[in-house]
């Protein structure tokens, strides 16, 4: 039995890249009975052509069907469109949820915007990765090439902040195999026969999810512990599933007044935790 990555479904076949070769392979039946399906990202065993196995999944996005993601770099205009602390807060609070590494991507710096350093600042101090980039003046582009090798990585953003932009600037044309894809990249569109990893600096880009992926479906409890620095603070709450809202001796309450977590995040968590919390009562209210 040999191990391989799957990087490209079409027409009812997988492709399974193992070291430097790429082998055609078919799913075993069984995974048609059992309503398995094997997605682009999932590493297999397979022998002789065949499927046999898929292995433990780290996440998974439905639009594009694609698994195992390593990163997402969510790309944020500093203007046109205006940037948007609530939108980002809510793109790293899916993301992280789901298990991505997030990179931010602040981009159009040529555009003025007094207020970006301050929150570029405050979401450096909380841990995150943030780069700044301008695809028209090509600045930054060069530090972005080094973050795709040996990862899986999506880009995701709001309509018209430049992600398109990014990927033209990123030589995705000496990267891609037709101006096709380099199109569907940029735009989200999605095909469902036809789903892929696209080679990218030593490593992979999937398709753009679509915002539907970027719906907040997921619990109260789950949302407490999504930010990588929350989780971390949650250890010392007092209460075990603590939501960080009107608890007493919250240890995320206690970072927002000492500085360490930035007041608007933690306000904007907020928000999202009374989202979610609506969301609950309907369904089970
Ligand atoms: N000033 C400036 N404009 C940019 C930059 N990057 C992109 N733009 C412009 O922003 C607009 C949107 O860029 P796209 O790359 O199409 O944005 P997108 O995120 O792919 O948009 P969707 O396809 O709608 O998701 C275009 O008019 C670009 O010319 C930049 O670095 N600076
Ligand atoms: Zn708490």
């Amino acid at each position: 039995m040999s191990k391989g990555r799957i990087i490209k479904a079409l027409s009812g076949f997988y492709y399974v890249e193992d070291g430097n070769n790429v082998i055609q392979c078919r799913a075993r039946g069984k995974f048609r009975k059992d309503e398995i399906k094997p997605l682009v990202g999932d590493f297999v065993e397979y022998v002789d052509g065949y499927i046999m196995k898929l292995l433990p999944r780290k996440n998974f996005l439905i639009r594009p069907p694609i698994c195992n993601i390593d990163q997402a770099l969510i790309v944020s205009s500093s203007r046109e469109p205006d940037f948007s602390s609530v939108l980002l807060d809510k793109f790293l609070l899916v993301i992280e949820h789901l298990k991505i590494e997030p990179i931010i991507v602040i981009s159009k710096i040529d555009l003025e915007n007094k207020d970006i350093n301050r929150y570029i600042e405050d979401y450096r101090k909380a841990g995150y990765m943030v780069y700044e980039i301008s695809s028209k003046d090509n600045q930054g582009i060069n530090e972005i090439k080094a973050v795709f090798k040996n990862k899986v990585t999506v880009i995701t953003g709001q309509s018209g902040v430049g992600k398109s932009s990014l990927l033209n600037a990123l030589d995705i044309n000496l990267n891609l195999e037709t101006n096709n894809i380099s199109k569907s990249l940029g735009r989200g569109k999605h095909t469902t026969r036809h789903v892929e990893l696209i080679k990218m600096y030593d490593g992979y880009i999937g398709d753009t999810p679509g915002f539907s992926s970027l719906e907040l479906d997921i619990t109260p409890e789950s949302l407490a512990v999504a930010y990588h620095d929350f989780e971390e603070y949650s250890q010392e709450c007092k209460f075990r599933g603590c939501l960080h809202d009107s608890e007493p001796s919250c240890a995320v309450k206690d970072a927002v007044a000492r500085g360490m977590v930035s007041k608007e995040r933690y306000e904007h968590y907020l928000m999202n935790l009374q989202e979610v919390k609506k969301k609950e009562e309907r369904k089970y209210g």
